[in-house]
């Protein structure tokens, strides 16, 4: 579904296969600049992520403020997702600098010495998780590239 307001368009898409022409007509849009973030509605562990956003996308996504991190939780279904940060200490995935944190209560915790990539919730919080747990993810393409800012 896309729709559009205050000049924006955004994008509300399920892919249940990434090879399905919507994610190649949502690969245009995102190259064109004209969005910046999509969930990918499909399970994958923290680096099959990594790796399916660089592949068609930019990257995993970063997030550097709070508008940032609303933006992306928006079209999030009410589901947890993957985000682009790992590590400790922590790194975005595109190797942009923390500018921003937003960890849950007691998060980042390292449960079981075993969780070095972030999710976030459903309440915008972040959380460190096992890296190898599958969930959706969500990528972005380079605000730098775009063309119409
Ligand atoms: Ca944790």
């Amino acid at each position: 579904m896309v729709t559009s307001g205050n000049g924006r368009i955004r994008i509300k898409l399920h892919i249940q296969n990434g090879k399905e022409i919507s994610s190649v007509l949502l690969s245009i849009l995102m190259a064109r600049g004209m969005i910046q973030f999509v969930l990918i509605n499909e399970k994958k562990n923290w680096s099959a992520a990594q790796n399916f956003c660089q592949v068609h996308y930019k990257d995993l996504v970063s997030i550097r403020n709070k508008n940032e991190n609303e933006e992306i939780l928006r079209n999030a279904n009410g589901n947890s997702f993957w985000i682009g940060l790992f590590n400790n200490p922590w790194k975005w995935s595109d190797g942009g600098n923390l500018t921003f944190q937003n960890w849950d209560t007691n998060q980042p915790d390292n449960f079981d010495r075993n969780e070095a990539c972030v999710e976030i919730l459903k309440n915008g919080r972040w959380n460190d998780n096992n890296c190898k747990k599958h969930m959706n993810f969500s990528c972005f393409n380079n605000p730098k590239q775009c063309p119409f800012r």
